[in-house]
């Protein structure tokens, strides 16, 4: 359900998010609008993840259940792991300088792909589109 090419259509509270996120004003202007497009891939509980945005273009491999490590574009190192329950893949990583959590949440929601962010208090939604 969720293989495909998804193109960031909006978000909510994002800048919020960002914010609390220690990002500074000028990068969160910037990545308010990074044209962020994700290709996934899964094949069981592989996936294969290419993240394209203004700022890179990475590939990311990781299996359910398996802790991997992931940087944002702007350098913070997360490590953690991507698991299934129904139809919905809970992320659950943690920022490497500081040792917090960062949750995020991937489901399905009619035509759109949902993702959730939580950080520190501060929810926040990334909504994306076929493409
Ligand atoms: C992937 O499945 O796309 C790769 C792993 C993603 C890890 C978690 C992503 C959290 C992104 C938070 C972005 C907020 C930037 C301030």
């Amino acid at each position: 359900a969720f293989n495909g090419t998804w193109k960031a259509d909006r978000s909510e509270n994002y800048e919020k998010f960002m914010e609390q996120m220690g990002i500074n004003m000028v990068k969160r202007k910037l990545a308010a609008h990074d044209n962020l497009k994700i290709t996934i891939e899964q094949t069981g509980d592989k996936f294969h993840v290419k993240e394209s945005s203004n700022f890179r273009s990475i590939e990311i491999n990781f299996t359910l259940g398996v802790t991997f490590e992931y940087s944002l574009a702007d350098g913070t190192e997360l490590s953690g792991a991507w698991n299934q329950e129904g139809d919905t893949l809970k992320g659950v990583f943690t920022r490497k300088d500081n040792g917090k959590p960062l949750t995020t949440i991937r489901i399905i929601q009619g035509d759109e792909l949902v993702q959730s962010y939580s950080y520190e208090g501060v929810d926040a939604k990334r909504i994306f589109k076929r493409s």
